[in-house]
């Protein structure tokens, strides 16, 4: 890994936001592009973070400051990764479902899609049905993102929220988030499943037609 890239890894682990977002600034600064960065060296810190996480060598607080740090760089990635895509290709609310705190990979999702000239509602994490259901006469796309086993079945309960509630034709909806299938999607009724951001674009525009 290239050394700059490595010094963001290790701010991400190390919780150090500063750095993070110093490095990211140098590492753009020095031609690197926002998706070799998010890739090579954020993205894969974050898988880190999860591993040390599942062996006991990290704790909620740990998790908690590097996710700050992560974020940290995000934010000088977005503008970066708003293309020149400036004519709306649809609407697209994105939002963590009900109970479920994750927001790193739900954020990346809509500035992929920001990027990629889709305008953005975002209903932040820990959604109620009821709020997805009240964004679907403003939107082409809901998508729904969950990072836990416990949470996904949220995403079944919004679908059929959607469908009671007489919205689930007036939009499409995607899935995604770490513990999220292509079968639990077609199980649920959604209408795609993404398991990155990048794919989250692509997915989107296939359901729109574009
Ligand atoms: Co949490 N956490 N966490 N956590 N956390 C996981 C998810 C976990 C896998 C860690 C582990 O055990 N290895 C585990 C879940 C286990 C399970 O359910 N099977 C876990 C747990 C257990 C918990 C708590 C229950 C811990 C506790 O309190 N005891 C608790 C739950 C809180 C809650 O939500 N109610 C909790 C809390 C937290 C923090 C608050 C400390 C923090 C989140 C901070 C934040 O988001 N602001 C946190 C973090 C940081 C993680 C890990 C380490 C990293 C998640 C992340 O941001 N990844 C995570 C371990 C891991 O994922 N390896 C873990 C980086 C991000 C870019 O990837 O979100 O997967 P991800 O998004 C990807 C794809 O999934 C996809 O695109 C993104 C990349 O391109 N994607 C979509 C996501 N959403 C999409 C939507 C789409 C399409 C694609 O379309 C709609």
């Amino acid at each position: 890994m290239e050394p700059i890239l490595q010094e963001i890894y290790d701010g991400i682990l190390n919780g150090e936001s500063k750095t993070v977002e110093a490095k990211v600034r140098a590492a753009l600064e020095s031609k690197m592009s926002p998706k070799e960065i998010l890739d090579q060296s954020m993205v894969s810190a974050m898988a880190e973070v999860g591993r040390r996480f599942e062996i006991g060598e990290y704790f909620v607080p740990e998790m908690l400051i590097s996710a700050r740090a992560m974020q940290a760089g995000m934010a000088i990635l977005k503008p970066k990764l708003k293309g020149a895509n400036i004519a709306a290709a649809g609407k697209v609310a994105v939002g963590t479902v009900k109970g479920d705190l994750h927001d790193i990979g739900k954020n990346l999702v809509a500035m992929m899609l920001e990027g990629a000239g889709f305008e953005i509602l975002d209903l932040g994490t820990d959604v109620d049905p009821e709020k997805f259901v009240a964004a679907a006469d403003r939107v082409d796309v809901i998508a729904l993102s969950a990072l836990l086993t416990t949470t996904m079945p949220n995403m079944k309960v919004t679908i059929d929220a959607l469908k009671s509630g007489g919205k689930r034709d007036k939009v499409k909806v995607i899935i995604g988030g770490a513990p999220v299938t292509e079968a639990y999607a077609h199980q649920i009724g959604a209408d795609g499943c993404a398991p990155d951001a990048s794919r989250a674009v692509s997915i989107t525009k296939a359901l729109l037609g574009k």
